[in-house]
């Protein structure tokens, strides 16, 4: 059901100064940029393999657009780093419903927008061996099953 890494998400300070190091020491670079007003994040997808089909994986680099967003808090309180990981799904509602249905606490009543257009959801860290958990299904290629 979960089929694949889709992205890790990077919490940081400065979004162009932390693109930039990916760049310098990792060789990757930014293939999309986006701010989700939602979620408070200006956000940088690094392509690290495969192609915008929806079966990529990425690095995504989070800065936070306002101070009561989940990544500011994060930030105030741990620092620049690792966020959380997120999977690859054909159908995240029925994933998000499934792994609910076994007790894990969905943090959203319904998919929301997530980049490129996907449709997200995230799994409390409490519940996930303390890693924040997000639920991704691709725009394109990934479609639900009917
Ligand atoms: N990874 C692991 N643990 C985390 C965490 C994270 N990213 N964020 C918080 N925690 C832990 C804290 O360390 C804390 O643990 P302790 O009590 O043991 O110290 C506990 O969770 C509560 O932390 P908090 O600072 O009080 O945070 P909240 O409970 O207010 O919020 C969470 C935590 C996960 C519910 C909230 O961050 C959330 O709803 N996240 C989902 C949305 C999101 O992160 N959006 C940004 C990314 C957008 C994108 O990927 O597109
Ligand atoms: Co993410």
């Amino acid at each position: 059901m979960l089929s694949r890494i889709d992205h890790i998400g990077i919490a940081c300070f400065d979004l162009d100064a932390t693109a930039e190091l990916y760049r310098r020491v990792h060789g990757f670079e930014v293939t999309h940029e986006e701010v989700n007003e939602e979620q408070g994040v200006r956000e940088a997808m690094l392509r690290v393999n495969g192609t915008d089909d929806g079966q990529a994986t990425y690095l995504q680099l989070l800065e936070p657009v306002r101070e009561d967003s989940p990544v500011a808090a994060f930030l105030a309180r741990r620092g620049e780093g690792v966020h959380h990981i997120a999977f690859g799904t054909s159908d995240v509602a029925a994933a998000a419903a499934e792994i609910g249905g076994a007790g894990v606490r969905v943090l959203d009543e319904s998919p929301r927008a997530g980049s490129m257009g996907s449709s997200i959801t995230f799994l409390h860290p409490k519940d996930c061996g303390g890693v924040l958990t997000e639920l991704v299904q691709a725009a394109g290629a990934e479609t639900p099953r009917q």
